[in-house]
């Protein structure tokens, strides 16, 4: 098979010969990134997996069982919509770039590379979790996140290569030496390098830091940047289900803890093998204040150069906003001053970090509303609230205080005394560790978690989606 007919594309690769030569040295080691780095065992095993092929909006994926290093990686770029110009910033209206401007060439660079950090990170990081799946189900959309994170990165890779030389061929190496966790060569955001070692976490991930992917991506298919904002918006439909993951995983996380919590004498969840929910509540705020940072500071210089040069828009730029300059406009927050929280007036563009927050908690708070539902459905009192966003903050200017989960400002004594009602304890911890046995035959599912309600594309909840026919 040759490299066109294994890297499905609608960039007209064959033709390229340069390009193709480039991403044909980078392959390899792409696979033997993944074969060392990618989900540890069941590499040859036959998975129940979506691989993209086309862009065509009504049948863009083929469904079948692949073995995971025989995955199709492609490269789809969305199709442009007639003419385009750009949306936003000093340079709005004009058209859009189909090469990189030598003035942003800098700043490009980087924003790819950062979004292209988190998607071999996000595999890293999740890397083991197949040993302790709670069903085949469930095994199939862990790996289905997994080879679509690595599609993610080629989809940066391909950019890297084709409009940055040799630069972009550097940085497509370092982004397979770079290692979550890693003291010595780290990934290049904080919520990639924070271990991902049970499935409440991993759902938590796929709810919370996908979802940052989310309203990144949606800024960056905003972008002036052609080629950036037609990968964003292909990898954006591919997104779709990792939130999915997340948010539907949690409830069903959430319906059996609440069906515990009924039928436990002393409301005990844990008696009854199921995660309590104040242990829910604790793993949402430790995963949204971590995904929370992903935004980067709340004034930003960067964010209002990004603005600025038409690099990076503000989620559904076109649709939602009239003033695609906000040049005048400003943005009220809340700011440490001495030593207490007062309201400041800042330029908008410097708050465009700010803003895609704002939209992120409110759609966090959407899925929380959810999974309270649930909650009401069964009777149970608790219900989850979404941290605010100043608690467990590392950077960014809240960082310098403490903050209790509804944002209110509280002394270190404060802090400490409350944190282990607020965020997971090394026992929490151990007992969510407890729970996670894997539980691999068709149709049964693992204790803590209840089955879904449907399996994928129509199959049953008791399809075979894992054939163990390698090991
Ligand atoms: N950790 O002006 P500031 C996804 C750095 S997730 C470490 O505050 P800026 C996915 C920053 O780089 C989406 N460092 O921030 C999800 C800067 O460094 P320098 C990923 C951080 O630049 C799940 C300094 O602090 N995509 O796709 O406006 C699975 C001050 O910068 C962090 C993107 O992020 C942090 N959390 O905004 C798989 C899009 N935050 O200049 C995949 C591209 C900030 O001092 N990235 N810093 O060296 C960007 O647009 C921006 O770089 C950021 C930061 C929004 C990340
Ligand atoms: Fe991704
Ligand atoms: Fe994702």
């Amino acid at each position: 098979m040759s490299l066109t007919d294994s890297i499905p594309n609608n960039v007209d690769l064959a033709d390229d010969r340069k390009l193709l030569r480039a991403l044909e040295k980078w392959q390899p080691n792409f696979l033997e990134w993944w074969r060392d780095m990618g989900p540890e065992g069941f590499q040859q095993d036959r998975i129940w997996l979506r691989t993209a092929i086309s862009v065509d909006a009504k049948g863009w994926a083929h469904y079948d069982y692949v073995k995971m290093p025989d995955y199709r990686w492609g490269i789809f770029l969305t199709p442009r919509a007639g003419e385009r110009t750009i949306g936003f910033g000093d340079e709005a209206d004009r058209d859009v770039w189909q090469d990189v401007p030598g003035e942003f060439r800098g700043s490009l660079r980087r924003i790819i590379v950062t979004q292209a950090d988190t998607e071999p990170a996000s595999v890293e990081q999740q890397r083991l979790l197949g040993k302790t799946a709670p069903s085949l189900y469930d095994m199939r959309n862990l790996f289905q996140v997994n080879v679509e994170e690595g599609r993610h990165l080629w989809a940066m890779v391909h950019l890297l290569h084709q409009y940055f030389g040799r630069d972009g061929r550097e940085e497509a190496e370092a982004l397979l030496e770079r290692r979550s966790g890693n003291a010595d060569k780290p990934r290049i955001l904080s919520t990639f390098n924070e271990p991902c070692e049970d499935w409440l976490s991993f759902f938590c991930f796929t709810m919370f830091t996908d979802r940052d992917g989310k309203y990144q991506l949606s800024a960056l298919s905003e972008s002036g940047f052609d080629p950036l904002a037609r990968a964003t918006q292909f990898m954006l439909t591919e997104e779709a289900f990792h939130l999915y993951v997340g948010e539907y995983s949690i409830d069903r996380v959430v319906r059996r803890s609440a069906e515990a919590t009924r039928k436990d004498p002393n409301g005990d969840a844990r008696a009854q093998g199921a995660i309590d929910l104040p242990t829910i509540q604790k793993w949402i705020n430790f995963w949204v204040s971590s995904a929370v940072e992903l935004f980067g500071g709340e004034i930003s210089s960067n964010a209002a150069d990004y603005f600025a040069a038409g690099l990076k828009g503000r989620h559904q730029e076109r649709k939602k906003y009239t003033d695609h300059r906000a040049i005048d406009a400003i943005y009220t927050m809340e700011v440490l001053e001495d030593g207490g929280l007062s309201r400041q007036e800042i330029p908008l563009r410097n708050a465009m970090n700010e803003v895609l927050r704002d939209e992120y908690l409110a759609d966090s708070a959407r899925g929380l509303e959810r999974w309270n539902r649930t909650l009401a459905q069964h009777d149970i009192a608790f219900r989850f609230e979404l941290p605010h966003r100043r608690f467990n903050r590392t950077m960014g200017m809240y960082a310098a205080h403490r903050f209790d989960p509804r944002g209110a400002l509280i002394s270190e004594a404060q802090w400490e005394a409350g944190k282990s009602e607020w965020l997971p304890t090394p026992e929490d911890r151990a007992f969510v560790q407890s729970l996670m046995v894997p539980c691999l035959e068709p149709g049964q599912y693992a204790g803590w978690i209840a089955p879904p309600e449907k399996g994928i594309r129509g199959l049953g909840v008791d399809y075979e989606y894992v054939k163990f026919d390698g090991n």
